[in-house]
């Protein structure tokens, strides 16, 4: 106002220019811009298995295929560090760990450095108004957002606390639906003349996926098919035979399966830890719960199931809990796309579904991830824009370093020399695919000892191979033929046939790691 008052007629209006963001901009003296709004949604540990648009066998997801079928789906996207706080550092910063400094999860490490360049703060000073809603998971408060509004730390799924502005309070309500309640209040109550990034990070799926009793009357008694590698030996690996994922031995019947039974004759490790999550709940949704749970735990200690039988229970039990709160994730995302076409809001907004990292759904045996293997290093990643000129499926190889220079894109905002991702814009405004794409993929993983015990490792992915380096406590190699090994059963690394691509795959893994900068040791505070 001051600057209208003292600079009159033709100058008033450059600077108006000047200070919205120059030519770049595209914003009219009206106020209205023509760069469109990002609505950025982000799953928890959501696998591309559970997506009907990738074929999944398992579930329905039609408000995910909506998108997908409206824009596009990319068949080979994935992390470089296969577990949360890192996933969003790296989104937040288009960078890898080694140069945004958060390498794990674990309690103390995962403070972020809010003090560093992010593209929601590229996009604030490009003119964007930005939000967050949902899980954090970055200890520090979030930096470079209009409104943000976020669990603390993992959340809970029922009655959770949110932390609006810096400010606590338990909300009553399932999570996955107060998030985008959350998430539509805050569309309905931005300023509609400027252009926004909204982030909308759900809790759900992650463990103890803990489903909305309205999902209770989904996948009753449906007898999930067991994948091909479940009873997976590990022959000639040793990082996957020895971690701590295991659906037979590592998950908790009474936390994790919710066999929490009245009488306390079930007695596990974690127990009491579902026990406190229960104590959320109102009467009324406990009472519901109870009586979901009840007859099943009734019939699981009646059963006396063992070996076989017992594994494929705890798999097809996990599979339920899981898909019902992938359901509710899906509903949600529905009523976000709902209002955006009714608002009109849909011709001019770009809208992204993606999880932190994928998941195991029992292949190998396993849940969790972390693992440079598909189920974990590969995420979903669908994508809906009336300006994309590419449609379907995109097979090129993308990872989330690519968010942020793409989002930067579109808005018209100068790409930071040092975001080591690339924009996926080419891809999407092309009928054919840009010749000079990457060929291929680094990933390292860090978090090494810890919780489910997967080894530090890194490594490299083409289109048709994988070379992965498990170090620290000991050192040794895995390589794969993706094409005629999809499920990475043979580690070919002692193959003699092989010997020649894997020595050329190792010059390439090198120049990856120095192009990425990530040719130190490991930082010391991580062996601590
Ligand atoms: C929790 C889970 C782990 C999970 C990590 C990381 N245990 O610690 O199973 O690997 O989160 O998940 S739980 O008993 O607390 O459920 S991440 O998605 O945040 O990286
Ligand atoms: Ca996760």
């Amino acid at each position: 106002m001051k600057i209208k008052w003292f600079f009159p007629g033709v100058i008033s209006l450059v600077l108006i220019f000047l200070v919205s963001g120059g030519c770049n901009n595209k914003t009219s003296q009206t106020g209205k811009s023509s760069r469109p709004n990002i609505i950025y949604i982000m799953s928890d540990d959501h696998g591309y298995q559970a997506l009907s648009c990738y074929n999944g066998q398992l579930n329905k997801t039609p408000n995910l295929d909506r998108i997908a079928d409206e824009g596009v789906i990319f068949t080979r996207a994935f992390v470089t560090n296969s577990l949360c706080a890192p996933s969003r550092a790296t989104l937040l910063t288009g960078k890898f760990s080694n140069k945004n400094g958060l390498y794990i999860n674990r309690a103390g490490h995962n403070d972020f450095d809010g003090s560093q360049q992010t593209f929601p703060k590229l996009l604030q000073q490009a003119g964007y108004q930005t939000a967050i809603v949902g899980k954090w998971h970055l200890k520090s408060d979030p930096t470079g957002f209009d409104y943000w509004n976020i669990l603390p730390g993992q959340g809970q799924y029922y009655n959770p606390d949110f932390i609006e502005m810096g400010q606590k309070k338990r909300i009553e309500g399932y999570v996955t639906t107060l998030i985008t309640d959350y998430a539509i209040k805050w569309l309905k109550s931005r300023d509609k003349n400027i252009p926004f990034l909204l982030m909308v990070h759900e809790k759900a799926p992650h463990r103890p996926w803990m489903p909305d009793t309205t999902t209770f009357n989904l996948y009753e008694d449906e007898d999930f098919p067991v994948p091909d590698n479940y009873f997976d030996n590990y022959a000639g690996r040793r990082a996957a035979k020895e971690q701590k994922m295991s659906v037979i031995k590592d998950m908790d019947i009474a936390y994790d399966l919710k066999m929490v039974d009245k009488e306390g004759e079930i007695k596990t490790r974690y127990r009491k830890f579902m026990e406190g999550m229960l104590k959320r709940l109102t009467p009324a949704q406990r009472a519901a719960w109870d009586r979901e749970y009840d007859p099943k735990i009734k019939a699981f200690k009646k059963m006396k199931l063992s070996g076989e039988m017992l594994a494929v229970w705890k798999l097809r039990r996990y599979l339920t809990d899981y898909l019902r709160c992938v359901a509710s994730v899906d509903q949600n995302v529905g009523r976000l796309l709902d209002y955006l076409d009714s608002t009109g809001l849909s011709k001019n907004t770009i809208v992204v579904y993606s999880s932190d990292q994928g998941f195991y759904l029992g292949e190998h045996g396993y849940f969790d991830k972390r693992f440079m293997y598909e189920e974990s290093f590969r995420t979903p990643l669908v994508m809906r824009y009336p300006g994309f000129e590419r449609k379907g499926e995109i097979k090129e190889l993308v990872q989330n370093i690519d968010f942020a220079p793409t989002f930067l894109d579109y808005a018209g905002a100068k790409i930071p020399e040092d975001i080591q991702g690339v924009s996926l814009k080419p891809l999407l405004e092309n009928g054919n695919s840009p010749a000079n794409w990457r060929k291929a993929l680094y990933y390292h993983y860090y978090e090494f000892p810890s919780e489910h015990f997967t080894r530090r490792h890194y490594g490299i992915r083409t289109d048709r191979y994988k070379l992965i380096h498990f170090y620290y406590d000991f050192d040794e190699w895995e390589f794969f033929d993706l094409k005629n090994d999809p499920h990475e059963m043979k580690n070919l690394y002692q193959d003699p046939q092989y010997a020649a691509v894997i020595d050329r795959l190792k010059i390439r893994l090198d120049s990856l790691r120095t192009m990425y900068g990530d040719t130190l040791p490991d930082p010391e505070y991580i062996s601590k």
